[in-house]
């Protein structure tokens, strides 16, 4: 197709504002789904210039065809936007081409890390996809929106720098988009355009971002290539506006500061926990960080501000691998390092790689040795992920040059729990059930709890309870049983307490759980003000608190008879 047939030609007349959909990919439970910081920039930017922006999250939300064509067919975008990382990208393109088939005039753009280094491969490989977005998106997506409202023809997205895009039967690129140089220009993320009582029932925290960038060049991370080698700071009052409007409007008292390397730069870092200290927050925090960037002071700091959790990417213990990787950092500086947050009452986690180049069996016993070690010395956390070589890194445009063969492209694969490389030093095998034995870890110690449990330790017991409660979510999610058995007439609706259970009744039948657990759970999510009874056009019945109609599946508005 021609990008801009869509397009709208100015006839003089007022036009009602552009519409843009976005998506977002699901991914299972265990990769943590936290609210997307891309689609809430981007709304923001959006509806800054004027478009009508929805949000379809289906990171939390039940994804079928028929769902996204629903909203399609009520929404009537001129443009949907997905994004997606490297193991959520195939979904995120089966996605838009339901979108495609549904109108082949609607204009469909992806972004995000994965495709902003294989944009051209994407677009080849995805044809009911036109546009790509490379980097940064927020100048790009209202410049597209601009482009989609006027263009006549694909020559109104040549114009937009940072995209690949489908010009008749060629690909073409236009010119890279700069960084954005100075963050604070940006509005505030749109997060109450996302179904957030989700994440809020699921546990989850809330994502925040301080910084932009990373100063480092790690072999296997595309960080610096995607937003920069200069780390762009935010002004510390702005980003505490930000964190204290999450607290205290939308309720959430988890944050996660989900910046590369929040120790990067200890000016900013101490002056934003200056400023949480001054206004008495209430939150807990947690950040990404470098074992060989955090000091006593700066650990201490940051506890006393309300960070609970640093999460360290140790990847090995070998010094070899550390510097082929070029983490530069050694084991020394890991142990330092885990000391000082550790003694400041900061919970450590470190993150270890499984198969990076130059990998033994010999190595992989070091880095469980010293996992072993650091958690008996220092308490400190650990899990693995095995090498995932992802688009963007030197690892994986040079895998051949560190004698790694990359046997498997199906990038559904890459979630960094399966073995998709192979060197002469370990077999994938080998990885795997490295891999293996730590989820047998895992596994005794929820072992070891569930037995503290039936002891009677109140700590085992409520571990195992938010355990049982974030499953039983995941599942009203997934299966989007608040949105159907939720349904009621309005005579029942009426009745809150019969109302209550008879969603009760459809959640165990259809859950197949013991009924006093799901009557129990669904008290819970009331009385947490998460779901509520409404009676709108949309129907009548149980809904998720604060959120979009496009979020339920409300096909065919029911109109209300008044009320007697
Ligand atoms: C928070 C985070 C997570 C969170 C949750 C992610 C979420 N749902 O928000 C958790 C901890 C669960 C997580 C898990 C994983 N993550 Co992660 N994560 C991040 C982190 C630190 C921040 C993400 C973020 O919010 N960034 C800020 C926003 C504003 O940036 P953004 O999302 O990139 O969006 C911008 C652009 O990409 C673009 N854009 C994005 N989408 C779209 C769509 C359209 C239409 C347009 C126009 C533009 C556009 O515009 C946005 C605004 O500028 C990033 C690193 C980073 N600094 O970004 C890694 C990162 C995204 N994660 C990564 C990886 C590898 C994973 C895992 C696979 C890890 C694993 N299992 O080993 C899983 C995958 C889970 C999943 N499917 O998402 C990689 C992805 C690389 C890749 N090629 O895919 C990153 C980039 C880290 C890295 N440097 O390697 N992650
Ligand atoms: S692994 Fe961490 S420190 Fe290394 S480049 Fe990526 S974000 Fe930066």
């Amino acid at each position: 197709m021609v990008l801009g047939s869509n397009a709208r030609r100015n006839t003089g007349k007022r036009q009602a504002p552009l519409r843009v959909l976005l998506l977002s990919s699901p991914h299972p439970l265990e990769e943590n789904p936290l609210p997307p910081l891309s689609l809430t920039y981007l709304t923001a930017v959006l509806e800054a210039a004027g478009v009508e922006v929805e949000i379809l999250d289906f990171l939390v939300s039940r994804y079928s065809p028929a769902r996204l064509r629903n909203v399609l067919a009520a929404f009537h975008p001129q443009l949907v936007g997905v994004t997606c990382v490297t193991m959520t990208y195939p979904r995120a393109a089966r996605m838009l081409r339901v979108v495609k088939t549904f109108d082949p005039n609607i204009i469909t753009a992806i972004g995000g890390p994965h495709v902003t280094f294989t944009a051209e491969e994407t677009l080849r490989r995805a044809p009911w996809t036109d546009i790509a977005v490379i980097g940064e998106g927020e100048d790009t997506i209202v410049e597209l929106a601009r482009a989609v409202d006027s263009a006549r023809d694909a020559g109104g997205v040549a114009g937009v720098a940072g995209i690949s895009f489908r010009n008749g039967d060629t690909i073409a690129a236009t010119a890279p988009r700069p960084l954005i140089s100075d963050l604070d220009r940006l509005p505030l993320p749109a997060r109450h355009r996302l179904p957030l009582a989700r994440y809020q029932a699921l546990g989850m925290p809330c994502t925040v971002v301080t910084s932009r960038g990373c100063a480092y060049d790690c072999l296997f991370c595309s960080a610096n290539r995607m937003f920069g080698h200069r780390v762009r700071f935010r002004e510390p009052g702005l980003v505490v506006d930000e964190i204290e409007s999450i607290r205290r409007d939308l309720g959430f008292r988890r944050i996660n500061i989900v910046d590369d390397t929040f120790t990067v730069n200890h000016h900013h870092a101490e002056r934003v926990c200056d400023e949480m200290l001054r206004r008495k927050l209430d939150v807990d925090w947690s950040v990404y960080a470098r074992v060989d960037n955090i000091t006593p002071d700066l650990a201490t700091l940051m506890k006393r501000a309300g960070c609970n959790t640093v999460l360290f990417g140790i990847e090995s213990a070998d010094e070899t691998i550390l510097r082929t990787i070029r983490k530069g950092i050694t084991p020394d500086d890991m142990r330092r390092g885990i000391a000082i947050a550790t003694k400041a009452g900061l919970r450590v986690y470190c993150s270890f790689i499984i198969g990076l180049p130059g990998e033994t069996r010999r190595t992989i016993a070091a880095s469980n040795v010293f996992a072993g070690e650091v958690n008996a010395d220092f308490g400190a956390e650990y899990g693995y992920h095995i090498l995932a070589p992802l688009p963007g890194t030197d690892l994986y445009h040079r895998a051949t040059d560190y004698s790694l063969r990359i046997t498997s492209r199906n990038w559904a694969c890459y979630d960094a729990n399966q073995a998709i490389t192979e060197q002469a030093t370990i077999s994938r095998a080998l990885a795997e059930e490295t891999l293996a034995s730590y989820d047998e870890l895992i596994e005794h110690a929820w072992k070891d709890i569930r037995r503290r449990a039936a002891a009677g330790d109140t700590a085992s017991i409520d571990r195992l309870e938010g355990n049982r409660r974030q499953a039983f979510i995941w599942s009203l999610l997934k299966k989007g049983l608040i949105e159907t058995a939720g349904r009621l007439s309005l005579a029942v609706a009426r009745r809150p307490a019969e109302a209550e259970a008879t969603l009760a009744e459809l959640v165990t039948r259809r859950m197949k759980l013991p009924e006093d657990t799901v009557r129990q759970e669904l008290r819970m999510l009331v009385a947490a003000g998460l779901i509520q009874l409404v009676a709108d056009k949309g129907g009548t019945g149980w809904r998720w608190c604060r959120e979009r109609r496009w979020h339920g599946e409300y096909p065919s508005p029911v109109r209300l008879a008044p009320r007697t």
